[in-house]
């Protein structure tokens, strides 16, 4: 972990709190303008409705409300919960903070990146290709907070049965494929975790670091990311994005900053408001953000990512993978085997809903059934072979 302290200069957690009010309620009054939010809804060829499509296409991202209902999401909070709990007492400690082995120990990749109170792990460096340039605001936090904080958790089809399952989810898969096409494949997950008064802020950023130079660069070339909301998300707390930057190529964050009086509360950008249960699907090209969690309420967001085969398919680790790895058939076919699975695991746990019927996997679905052996060849360290461009 490389974490950088607050400047004495910088803002308590509730000046920042105050000073940052008005902006947050006039980014809310933007988003509520905007007409990209509601239900999933299918037409009547069972394929995604063709305006929820077109208005994904024209704004960058969409908020799906009620896709998840209570049952399940006091399922998935009991699960992060969890992992929440088991995470090392401190980085690189081997027990959680009742003495217990951490979870995860054993996996290939570390499946926690915990922060100092509301710092800002990523701005100003040149971490993940350099594509936070910008450092946020980091404010002093409160005298009581912990040293650090659980931040992200990784590997949660391997940690939490309710998140595998909610990777199965068969509308949230159509919905992948329409923006895809039926051959997608899964990108990575991760869950933000920005815990009350204490979470650290992500700089502004787009996602994709592989394509922006491709002569078949378009504005679906990334992908996308799910958030699945465990508790309403609030503009102090949420993800913001600035509309319709998907389709601007590479976007110049420090002169945006600068233009802005080298503020980081971008005007035209708008939060991502949410009850729990709801999902927003968000580009990888857009530009977005999220702030230090001054406020008192947290949020989780269960992140998922899916990309089109040919945007994958040959290319070279970036991100968090290596530069060695290349993303061939078979590195392909095993990260999506998880779908698969998931798939399965959902179907057992809910055998009255119709699962989804993923493509690269028809005529193998016996072989992907959720059970013991396949936790141990297709789930076990499956994020090392996640799919980041
Ligand atoms: O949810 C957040 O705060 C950050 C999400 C994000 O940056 C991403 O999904 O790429």
């Amino acid at each position: 972990m490389d974490q950088v302290s607050p400047p004495a200069a910088a803002p308590t957690r509730a000046e920042h709190a105050e000073r940052t009010a008005a902006y947050l309620h006039a980014g809310e009054e933007r988003a509520r303008r905007l007409a990209n939010r509601g239900p999933i809804r299918f037409g009547a060829d069972g394929r995604l409705h063709p305006d929820i499509l077109e208005s994904y296409w024209e704004h960058g991202f969409y908020v799906f409300e009620g896709v998840v209902g209570e049952a399940e999401l006091q399922e998935l909070r009991a699960d992060a919960d969890m992992m929440i709990e088991r995470a090392p007492v401190r980085p690189g400690a081997d027990v959680d903070r009742h003495g217990r082995p951490a979870l995860g120990r054993d996996y290939a990749r570390e499946p926690y990146t915990m922060v100092k109170p509301l710092s800002d792990l990523w701005g100003g460096t040149d971490k993940l290709n350099g594509r936070h340039p910008h450092r946020m605001v980091q404010p002093r936090a409160d005298a009581d907070a912990p040293e650090h904080v659980v931040f992200l958790m990784y590997g949660m089809c391997e940690a939490m049965p309710a998140a595998l399952r909610v990777y199965g989810h068969p509308q949230l898969l159509a919905v992948a494929e329409a923006i895809n096409g039926p051959d997608f494949v899964p990108y990575n997950d991760a869950i933000f975790v920005k815990q009350a008064g204490v979470g650290g802020s992500v700089a502004w950023h787009q996602d994709g670091v592989t394509h922006w130079d491709s002569p078949e660069w378009d504005e679906g070339i990334h992908g996308f990311n799910f958030q699945v909301q465990l508790y309403p998300t609030t503009p102090a707390n949420c993800l913001w994005v600035v509309p319709g930057t998907h389709k601007q190529g590479r976007i110049d964050i420090p002169r945006r900053v600068a233009e802005n009086g080298g503020d980081e509360k971008l005007p035209d950008a708008v939060p991502l408001i949410c009850r729990p249960g709801d999902v927003t699907a968000v580009n990888r090209q857009m530009l977005h953000a999220s702030f230090a969690n001054s406020s008192p309420d947290i949020r989780i967001s269960i992140t998922m990512g899916f990309h089109r085969r040919r945007s994958v398919i040959g290319q070279r680790g970036k991100l968090n993978m290596g530069a060695d790895q290349v993303y061939d058939e078979q590195r392909i076919f095993e990260r999506s085997a998880v779908i698969q699975v998931a798939i399965d695991a959902r179907r057992q746990r809910f055998p009255d809903e119709m699962p989804y019927s993923y493509l690269p996997f028809s005529g193998l679905e016996e072989r992907f059934r959720y059970n013991r052996e396949t936790v141990e060849r297709v789930i076990r360290d499956y994020n090392t072979k996640d799919l980041a461009i």
